[in-house]
């Protein structure tokens, strides 16, 4: 039956190589006969592509048929990496691709490193947005993802002489043979100019009169399923010049400037902001925005019409998730075309309004919150400012009416920031608007109800809730290590976890058992030796497999201190370097391997790059350490790196200072791998913590409840003798570079510095550091709390986190389509 239904919907061998040689000759233009790994890929690619379409306009039919309540998630970031491999994997064709290639004499393994990573996104909040995606397809919710067309990713990081220089990623140089341009899916989006006032029907109405229009382009990416027929979209804009606006401008006589100008509208989709932490109230950046959610909104609600002759009904229809901030703009965008466009009264558009939208804060600290100039934004969008002055007036009315003449709560909660530059709050305007807001972790939520957003906790207690955010078990886990995957299937007798995470808790049963530890221990010995020959290609540093690979990979942030890891190693060396050699002989040997990028104006994270190659040139290079202690750097950390680097982890660093860390993402990928987690109680790693025990991880560090007071005392702490010492290190110039690193060592041993506490923390680091050689040094105990690791992480699966939003804030129900 299994081969009959393959050959019906061309699955089998022979269909697919017949498609793949096909996409060689007429797509990629080639000789049948001859053709390289890259063309190979691109053909191979297409033929995939061929079959996600079948499924994907099925899939939108039905919908369309159904016509369920769906759910959009904007969001500015979808970092997707490479979708060769997640697609066959998910349409269950994995084998049979590396069976056609492999008669015909390819690889698959080589074709999928051809791919470019779709970088479209900074770290975890673009990453944790394209898990999402994936479990919204397999869990058959009838979902799409709306974001921006790129055309520059992520810059590429390259290391020169241990520095950071960005470069461009050119990742649609090549094309993209997963993505489907839809020239004819158009939407003029508007800018700048100004409001008219009239009267019509005895109303006020404003009437919004561009100086620009750019068109903004539909381009399809189909999202499969995993183990469903179900296959989403993600519809992402790229901005184009409008072809009806201004069409004036050409008779002035000067065309050539003409054509020039328009360009200008090209460069709103050109490039991904690469500050994941830091928004500078940039015009182009607001541009992006609103293009994105008025493009989203036009669609969304011409999609809604084609079925729906009431407006009204959209709540019921739709439901609209902002990823962070950022889509924020959105909401007034909403209230604009409810009441110009569809006129509508301001009660019944706030009504539809306020009932649609969901929020997401990704940040625990305030100074990460969007705020936009009221100069910048009554300029770009002047109709918007005035719907965003009218909700605060209406909205500090109401609040008045509740806390009286408390000026300073009302001046704390309105959405414009009063000052000598006023500004809009976008989180506010969020909070206001949004039926549900949500924090990514229990901390997290705990931190925005007592203090980011308390006033608003105290006023709307129902609208807060938690989400713990989650990852996708089968591109962190199935797919990027089949061998770990492949004994968890033979032990629970089940793949079945690949839908249902908690399933891994079984393996609790067998911790113990000497067969499965062992099968355990050798495929993450494969795994490390896949990585240790891809430290040696990038760095040309030979690493024994037998050394414990201890990995912080990750952005670049002082919170997520670097620096603190970077001081235990050179005090690690310090003290190997002090031992005799009997002594030595003890040390357990380690790998310590730290990646990630730095926003590209962010100074002192630079400089963190700088030291760690500065340190691990020395320590790689000095006789006296040989294997016991090594430092590499893997440059242009990305989703591809980070699927090779997980499976071959043994311990990962989540180390930010607690209160800092919303969630993290990254930590349930290495714990779900069986990588052990070194960390601070922060983000999702207490949570962790619960799950997979404490005696399974290694803990340590100021709780947050104390990070405000040790802040606050850190004019008169005395940091330890260790960490002096190992500062002065750098100071005093024994890893070079001495003038460049002052600033970087000033920021931790400055007078009043040390905002994220370094210096508090480093003993207890230290010793959780001991604690971990031990465990090491113990092959079962590793191996049974690795067991363990996995065991624990049934929660951390993003399905389990998106039934959450489909349940408590978006109302809908799965709409799966049959065969
Ligand atoms: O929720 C996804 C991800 C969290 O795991 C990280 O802890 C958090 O830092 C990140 N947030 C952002 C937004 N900017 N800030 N801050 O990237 O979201």
């Amino acid at each position: 039956l299994f081969k009959l239904m393959n050959q019906y919907l061309k699955n089998d061998v022979f269909s697919i190589q017949k498609s793949i040689v096909n996409h060689v000759e007429y797509t990629v233009a080639r000789s049948r006969f001859k053709f390289d790994d890259f063309e190979a890929y691109q053909a191979t690619s297409y033929s995939v592509r061929d079959r996600l379409i079948e499924s994907w306009n099925d899939t939108q039919l039905f919908f369309k048929d159904k016509d369920p309540k769906r759910i959009y998630f904007l969001s500015m970031e979808f970092l997707m990496g490479r979708s060769l491999l997640n697609s066959i994997y998910n349409l269950g064709i994995k084998d049979t691709y590396a069976e056609a290639l492999r008669q015909l004499g390819f690889d698959l393994e080589v074709l999928v490193e051809q791919e470019r990573d779709a970088a479209l996104g900074n770290g975890g909040l673009g990453r944790l947005a394209a898990c999402f995606l994936d479990s919204l397809a397999t869990l058959d919710y009838p979902a799409w993802g709306y974001g921006l067309r790129y055309e520059y990713g992520l810059f590429k990081q390259v290391i020169k002489d241990g520095f950071q220089h960005e470069r461009p990623d050119y990742w649609l140089n090549f094309g993209n043979p997963w993505e489907i341009e839809r020239v004819h899916i158009t939407y003029p989006v508007k800018f700048y100019g100004k409001v008219e006032e009239t009267m019509r029907d005895g109303r006020k109405h404003f009437e919004w009169i561009p100086s620009e229009m750019v068109e903004a382009v539909a381009y399809d990416n189909p999202i499969p399923g995993f183990d469903t027929n179900n296959t989403i979209n993600l519809r992402l804009w790229a901005a184009k010049p409008s072809s009806e606006f201004n069409i004036q401008s050409y008779d002035t006589g000067d065309y050539v400037n003409a054509i020039l100008n328009k360009q200008h509208a090209e460069t709103i989709s050109s490039v991904l902001y690469p500050d994941d932490r830091t928004y500078q109230g940039k015009e182009l950046r607001l541009k992006q925005q609103h293009f994105f959610v008025s493009a989203s909104l036009q669609d969304i609600i011409r999609r809604f019409k084609d079925r729906n002759d009431n407006i009204n009904d959209l709540v019921n229809k739709v439901a609209l998730q902002i990823n962070d901030t950022h889509p924020t703009i959105g909401v007034v965008e909403l209230m604009r075309t409810l009441i110009d466009d569809e006129g509508l009264d301001w009660k019944t558009a706030w009504g539809i309004t306020t009932k649609v939208f969901t929020f997401t804060n990704h940040s625990v600290v305030p100074e990460v919150l969007e705020k936009w100039p009221v100069e910048i934004l009554g300029n770009v969008l002047p109709r918007h400012l005035q719907i965003i002055y009218d909700i605060n007036f209406l909205f500090l009315e109401d609040l008045k009416k509740k806390y009286g003449n408390d000026y300073d709560r009302l001046a704390r909660m309105s959405i414009i920031e009063e000052g000598e530059k006023k500004s809009v709050r976008m989180a506010t305007l969020a909070l206001v608007t949004c039926q549900t807001v949500n924090g990514v972790s229990e901390i997290h939520t705990d931190l925005m109800k007592s203090m980011l957003f308390k006033d608003f906790y105290e006023l709307w207690p129902h609208k807060f809730q938690n989400k713990t955010n989650g990852v996708t078990q089968r591109r962190w886990l199935a797919f990027s290590n089949p061998g770990l995957g492949d004994i968890i299937t033979k032990w629970l007798e089940t793949d079945a976890w690949m839908k249902n995470l908690d399933l891994l808790s079984d393996l609790r049963k067998y911790v113990d058992d000497p067969h499965l530890q062992e099968e355990w221990l050798r495929v993450r010995r494969q795994n490390k030796s896949r990585l240790a020959t891809y430290i040696e290609m990038i760095s040309g540093v030979k690493v024994s497999i037998d050394a414990l690979f201890d990995v912080q990979v990750k952005r670049i942030h002082e919170y997520k201190r670097q620096f603190l890891n970077i001081l235990s190693i050179i005090h690690r060396y310090d003290c190997i370097k002090n031992i005799s050699p009997e002594e030595r002989k003890k040390v357990v040997p380690r790998v310590c391997i730290i990646g990630g990028k730095a926003a590209p104006g962010y100074e002192i994270a630079k400089k963190i790059i700088k030291l760690v190659h500065a340190v691990g040139e020395k320590l790689n290079n000095d006789p006296d350490i040989g294997h016991l202690l090594k430092l590499v750097f893997v440059p242009d950390y990305n989703v591809s790196v980070a699927e090779l680097v997980i499976p071959a982890s043994d311990l990962s660093q989540h180390i930010s200072t607690a209160g800092n860390e919303a969630s993290g993402t990254g930590s349930m990928k290495f714990a779900m791998n069986g990588c052990l987690i070194l960390g601070t109680m922060d983000g999702a790693n207490i949570e962790i913590r619960e799950e997979i025990g404490h005696e399974n991880m290694f803990i340590f560090g100021a709780r947050a409840n104390e990070v405000p007071k040790l802040r606050a005392q850190r004019k008169e702490f005395q940091p330890p003798r260790e960490f002096r010492r190992v500062v002065g290190m750098i100071r005093n110039g024994v890893f070079g570079h001495q003038e460049h690193f002052q600033a970087l060592c000033d920021t931790v041993d400055g007078q009043g510095e040390d905002l994220y506490l370094l210096g508090n923390d480093f003993l207890s680091y230290l010793e959780a550091q001991e604690a971990v050689d031990k465990a090491f040094a113990d092959r079962n105990r590793w191996a049974k709390m690795s067991i363990l690791s996995t065991a624990g992480s049934g929660k951390f699966s993003s399905d389990r986190t998106m039934k959450e939003y489909a349940e408590q804030s978006w109302d809908i129900q799965t709409c799966k389509r049959p065969l």
